[in-house]
C-alpha cells in the first residue's frame, strides 16, 4: 500500500504553484527499435542539440497536433522538454521543498531534471511526482531543465492491455511494420495529458489527509486523519469552515471526529436546492527540527454525506438515489485527451441542460479538476480505473493483477476525499466468464474495499448472468447491453423482451440493485429516415424510447440507474465499423445535440421531479 499522499497541489500561505502548461519541445523517437533516445542519452543535453524538434502543447495528446499520420499513429517513446526559471526564493531556502508533478502522461513515463533521473511511472490517467529542490540547488545556474519521455506501448500486462504485432512477411509489409492491437473502443491517445506543475511546501508538511463523513440527525460527523512528513513533533490545528467563512468546529489532534451541528449535507444535483455544499477543512501544521520551525497550511474541500447500498436501492443521505446520467470520455478535437477548461465547463453546462445527475468516468480516471467540479455542482460519479479490455486470458495473470492492485491504490489515494465519488468501478467488460476471472475479481474487489471500506465497488459487465464469475463480489450489478444494435441489428422490437429478461435474470440470481451502465446506438449526425434505420437520428431515438419504457417498469423495483452510451461522439482506432470514431454520442464531438438529446433531456428532468 502506498505510504505517501497525493494531495492536489493548492496554493496557500505556505505553498506556491507554478503551472508549466504551454509549449514544450518535442521529438518522437522513430528509430526502428524506438530506443535511440536512451542509447544516445537525449536527456543529458537540450533536446534540440540531439536532433530536430517541434513545438508541442502541454497538456494535450500529441496525436492530432501535426499533419503527420505517422505521429498520429505513433507507438513508442516520445520526448518532451521544457526549461523553467525557478524563483530564487524557492531554492535559496533549504527549508522549502520543490516538487515536480505530472497530472498524467500516457502510458509509461521517465522524468529527468538537468539530466538526472528523478522518477518513473507506469500508467496513464493518474498523477505522479518527485522532489527536485536539492537537484536544482546543485546547479550553479539554478537551471531546471525537465525532460519527460513517454511510451504509449500497451502489453498484456498494462492497463488497459494490448499487444504488439510484428508483420514479418516482407512480400506484404514494409520493413519494421508493426501494429498495436487494443481491446477497447477509443483512440489510444498519448502524451502529457494533464498539467505539469512545480509546487512548493515547507520541509515539514501536510502529506496526506483522509476524510470519511457521516451524520446522525442533524449532526455531521467528519472522521479525519492527517499525516505529516519532514519533522516532529508537530502541533496541528484542524478547522472546519462553512461557506460563509465561519469556523464551525476545530481540533488539535492529528486524527479524530469533528462534530458539525446543524450540518448542511452534500446533496446531488436536482435532489436539493443547494447541491454540492462544501465545507473547507483547513489544516495548519507547525513543526520544528533542530534548526528551525515550519508552518504549512493546506485546505481541503469537504462534503458531508453518506452512501449505502441495499438489495434494491442506492441511498445517498438515506434517500434513494436514481442515476440518470451519462458515460463520458476525455476526448475532443485536436487536443485528444488533453485537459481543456473550455471543454470541461461546456460539458458541465450540457450535463445541467440535460438534467443529468451523474456520470461514470468510462474507462479511466478523469482529471481531478473534473472531480472538483462534480463536488461543487453535486454531480455524482462512478469512478472507473483503466481496467478496460481485459479479454485475453494472459491478462488475468499475477503480474497483471499486481499492477491492477497498484492502480486501485493510486486511484483511491487520489480520489478518496471527493464527496461526488460514490462508487469505484474496477473494470469495464472484462472476460468475466473465464475461470481465472473468479480469483482475479475476488482479490481485486476485496483489496479495493480494504483501501476504502466506505464506498461500494462494482465492475461493468457484458457477460452472461449465469456465467459471470466476478458478479458475486460486487455491491451493485452494472450491465451493458446493445439490443437491436450488436444483437438483432435493426430490430428495435426485440428490446422490451430482451431487456426485461436481462434485468430479471440478474436480479433473480443476485438480488442486488442494477444499473444499466451502457446502452445506445450510433448516429451520423444529420442522417434521417422514417421508418427509422440504423445510424439515423430517428433510430437512436426509438432505441432510447424502447429502453426507457422498461427502465420505467423496473426502476420501481431494483433498477437504480441508467447511463447512456455516450455523452458525445469520440475518436476510436480506424476500423470498418467506425466512421471517423464512435458515433453513439447524443451530442456530436463538437458538443452539438442530436435529436435523441432532446428525448433524454425531457426524460431526465421528469425523473428529477419524480425521484429527486
Ligand atoms: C461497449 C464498450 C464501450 C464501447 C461501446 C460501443 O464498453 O467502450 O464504445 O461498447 O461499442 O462494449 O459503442
Amino acid at each position: 500500500v502506498l505510504n505517501t499522499g497525493m494531495l492536489f497541489p493548492r496554493e496557500s500561505s505556505s505553498r506556491e504553484v507554478k503551472d508549466l502548461s504551454g509549449l514544450w519541445v518535442f521529438r518522437a523517437d522513430k528509430s526502428p527499435d524506438r530506443n535511440q533516445g536512451f542509447d544516445e542519452a537525449w536527456y543529458k543535453s537540450r533536446l534540440e542539440q540531439t536532433g530536430p524538434v517541434i513545438d508541442m502543447p502541454v497538456p494535450a495528446s500529441y496525436n492530432d497536433i501535426t499533419q503527420d499520420y505517422t505521429l498520429r499513429d505513433f507507438i513508442g517513446w516520445v520526448w518532451y522538454e521544457r526549461e523553467v526559471v525557478v524563483p530564487t526564493r524557492w531554492i535559496a531556502d533549504e527549508g522549502t521543498r520543490v516538487v515536480l508533478r505530472v497530472g498524467s502522461a500516457h502510458y509509461y513515463s521517465v522524468v529527468w531534471v538537468n539530466g538526472v533521473k528523478v522518477t518513473e511511472h507506469e500508467g496513464g490517467h493518474l498523477p505522479f511526482e518527485a522532489e527536485i529542490g536539492s537537484l536544482i540547488r546543485k546547479d550553479p545556474t539554478m537551471l531546471c531543465r525537465i525532460t519527460i519521455a513517454v511510451n504509449n506501448t500497451l502489453t498484456l500486462q498494462t492497463l488497459p492491455p494490448g499487444t504488439i504485432q510484428h508483420m514479418t512477411d516482407r512480400t506484404m509489409y514494409p520493413d519494421g511494420f508493426f501494429v498495436q492491437n487494443i481491446y477497447f473502443d477509443f483512440f489510444n491517445y498519448a502524451g502529457i495529458h494533464r498539467p505539469v506543475l512545480l509546487y512548493t511546501t515547507p520541509k515539514a508538511y501536510v502529506d496526506d489527509i483522509t476524510v470519511v463523513t457521516d451524520f446522525s440527525d442533524n449532526t455531521g460527523l467528519v472522521r479525519y486523519k492527517v499525516s505529516v512528513q519532514g519533522a516532529a513533533p508537530a502541533t496541528l490545528k484542524v478547522t472546519l469552515v462553512d461557506k460563509d467563512g465561519h469556523c464551525v468546529v476545530s481540533s488539535s489532534e492529528p486524527s479524530g471526529v469533528l462534530k458539525v451541528v446543524d450540518v448542511k449535507l452534500w446533496w446531488p444535483y436536482l435532489m436539493h436546492d443547494t447541491p454540492g455544499y462544501l465545507y473547507s477543512m483547513e489544516v495548519r501544521l507547525m513543526a520544528a527540527d533542530h534548526r528551525r520551525t515550519y508552518e504549512d497550511v493546506y485546505t481541503l474541500p469537504v462534503g458531508i454525506r453518506r452512501v449505502n447500498v441495499t438489495s434494491t436501492q442506492f441511498l445517498i443521505n438515506n434517500k434513494p438515489f436514481y442515476f440518470h446520467g451519462v458515460n463520458k470520455h476525455e476526448d475532443s478535437d485536436i487536443r485528444g485527451k488533453g485537459l481543456d477548461w473550455p471543454l470541461i465547463v461546456k460539458d458541465f453546462n450540457l450535463l445541467k441542460w440535460l438534467g443529468a445527475n451523474s456520470f461514470r468516468t468510462s474507462h479511466y480516471p478523469y482529471a481531478e479538476e473534473i472531480l472538483q467540479m462534480c463536488d461543487r455542482h453535486g454531480i455524482v460519479v462512478i469512478d472507473e480505473c483503466p481496467g478496460v479490455g481485459i479479454k485475453d486470458i494472459r491478462s488475468f495473470g499475477n503480474t497483471s493483477l499486481a499492477h491492477h492492485l497498484d492502480v486501485m491504490d493510486e486511484l483511491v489515494r487520489r480520489d478518496k476525499n471527493h464527496p461526488s465519488v460514490v462508487m469505484w468501478s474496477v473494470a469495464n467488460e472484462p472476460a468475466a466468464e473465464m475461470p481465472p476471472a473468479e480469483n482475479y475479481f475476488k482479490t481485486l474487489i476485496k483489496y479495493t474495499k480494504a483501501l476504502d471500506p466506505t464506498r461500494p465497488v462494482t465492475y461493468i459487465t457484458d457477460s452472461n448472468y449465469a456465467r459471470d464469475r466476478g458478479a458475486p463480489y460486487v455491491d451493485v450489478i452494472c450491465v451493458n447491453s446493445y439490443f437491436s444494435w450488436y444483437h438483432d441489428p435493426g430490430h428495435v422490437e426485440v428490446i422490451p423482451i430482451q431487456l426485461h429478461t436481462q434485468f430479471e435474470n440478474w436480479f433473480g440470481k443476485y438480488e442486488k440493485p442494477i444499473i444499466q451502465s451502457e446502452y445506445g446506438a450510433d448516429v451520423v449526425s444529420g442522417l434521417h429516415s422514417d421508418p427509422p434505420m440504423m445510424f439515423t437520428e430517428e433510430y437512436q431515438k426509438v432505441v432510447l424510447q424502447n429502453y426507457h419504457d422498461v427502465f420505467d417498469q423496473k426502476r420501481k423495483q431494483y433498477v437504480i440507474g441508467e447511463l447512456i452510451w455516450n455523452f458525445a461522439d469520440f475518436m476510436t482506432a480506424q476500423g470498418v465499423t467506425r466512421v471517423v470514431g464512435n458515433k453513439k454520442g447524443i451530442f456530436t464531438r463538437q458538443r452539438q445535440p442530436k435529436a435523441a438529446a432532446f428525448i433524454l433531456k425531457e426524460r431526465y428532468w421528469r425523473l428529477a421531479n419524480e425521484t429527486g
